[in-house]
């Protein structure tokens, strides 16, 4: 029986997962996720963790024998038995259906949802309604499964029950009020049979559904930091009286006017070069980025931006995270920088960033360097790209400044002095 460490931070649903199966097979974990043995950001970015998990990333397990696992669904897997894993192969195929359902159809939808509830992502309406959509979908699913059985596969609970409740547990807890769950009795049945199973229970407490949808309160978000954006509110006040199509943002009252609104979707506009007005780009963007990805960045990937960067076409910046004071956990730092890189989709063939999440826990700041073609704010160059970088402050630097030699060779190193702030995290967008 699998005994061994899991490496994780509190309160991580994916964790969740691992220590719940554990509870049915009877394997002993033990949890390191407090410090001093672990630090989130610190621990899992040290050599010695990275020789056993090159990925940095947690849960990650670690067996008295020495086996070494990461991705949390592998490691239930292995502290599971063959209940949870399925009893024949056919029950197997099932259990892997829906652990990847869990993470492919819920998960990414579920995050657009609640993080910005939590103040861990910026909110934008359009990307809200959409995961309500999606999860809508997904639990109309669930509900029509359900209606005949009591659990997802066979007659006991197995990893498929695990994975897709524990996934679900942030949305049941924070926004699937009792209306928005109304027409998904069944999955609400089941959830609760789930999460208040002893071996369930043992790992996730009481747990309570919620009773009023937590909402992202945009004028308390700005009041709050001191920082509000008249700019921003006049343009969301815009956007909202115009029903812009694009990002097809429906009027706040009735959910059926919803729907009807964004249905059908409006047929993708011919969209126009965001550079038309910029001369062909003359900087490889593609060949800097393979040296950074496989080269050392000291020796390697940055001579080659300084021997190649073309100071005419682009320009480099300082991005400097506006609401300090709302950062948490780093992890949901690291989400909020990942969540904007995501919807920066389209930019990467003309721009690099290095950001930095400097600080620990409850106590941290982002900030990062970007070079990108053209002269101006990028973001400003397409409707798509406007999202996040108002969250931002951002200056322009001199490329033949020693401040910005020095500056651009931290960041992209993510080592430096970086003015006495210590580095957490960091992410690059390539
Ligand atoms: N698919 C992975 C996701 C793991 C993951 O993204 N972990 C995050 C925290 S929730 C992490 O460790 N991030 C650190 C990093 O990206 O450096 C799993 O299910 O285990």
């Amino acid at each position: 029986m699998a005994t061994g460490k899991l490496y994780t931070y509190p309160d991580n649903f994916r964790a969740f997962k691992i220590l719940i199966a554990a509870q049915y097979s009877g394997a002993k974990i033990t949890l390191v996720q407090d410090p001093p043995s672990f630090k989130f950001g610190e621990t899992n970015k040290s050599p010695e963790f990275l020789s056993k998990f090159p990925l940095g990333k947690v849960p990650a397990f670690e067996g008295n024998d020495g086996v070494c696992l990461f991705e949390s669904n592998a490691i239930a897997y292995y502290v599971a038995n063959s209940q949870l894993r399925g009893e024949d192969t056919l029950s197997q195929a099932y259990v892997q259906l829906y652990v990847n359902f869990a993470d492919s159809e819920i998960l990414p939808a579920a995050c657009n949802w609640v993080f910005p509830t939590l103040g861990i992502m910026q909110f934008n309406k359009g990307n809200t309604e959409r995961a309500k959509e999606d999860i809508k979908k997904a639990l109309g699913y669930l509900d029509e499964v359900l209606k005949t059985r009591t659990f997802l596969v066979g007659e006991r609970v197995t990893l498929a029950d695990i994975s897709v409740a524990c996934n679900l547990l942030l949305l049941y807890k924070s926004v699937l009020d009792p209306q928005f769950r109304a027409p998904f009795r069944n999955v609400t049945r089941w959830f609760t049979t789930v999460v208040n199973q002893p071996q369930a229970k043992a790992v996730l407490g009481e747990v309570q559904l919620c009773e009023k949808m937590a909402q992202f309160d945009a004028k308390k978000f700005a009041e709050l930091s001191g920082k509000k954006d008249k700019k921003k509110e006049e343009k969301e006040a815009k956007k909202e009286s115009k029903k812009e199509s694009k990002k097809a943002q429906p009027k706040a009252a009735k959910p059926d006017e919803d729907e009807e609104e964004e249905r059908p979707p409006p047929a993708p506009k011919e969209k126009k070069d965001p550079f038309a007005d910029l001369p062909p780009p003359t900087m490889d963007m593609d060949a800097f980025k393979r040296s950074y990805s496989n080269e050392d960045t000291l020796t390697k990937a940055l001579p080659h931006f300084w021997e190649h960067f073309d100071k005419e076409n682009y320009s480099i910046w300082h991005a400097e995270y506006l609401f300090p004071e709302q950062l948490k956990l780093i992890f949901m730092s690291c989400n909020l920088v990942g969540g904007m890189y995501q919807r920066l989709e389209k930019m990467r063939k003309h721009a690099f960033a290095s950001v930095i999440i400097f600080g620990e826990d409850n106590n941290s700041t982002i900030s990062g360097v970007w070079f990108w073609r053209g002269q101006n704010l990028i973001f400003k160059r397409s409707d798509d790209w406007d999202v996040d970088y108002e969250s931002y402050k951002w200056t322009k630097l001199d490329p033949d400044a020693p401040e910005t030699k020095k500056m651009v060779e931290e960041y992209f190193c993510c080592e430096g002095e970086f003015d006495g702030k210590k580095v957490a995290s960091y992410k690059i967008y390539k």
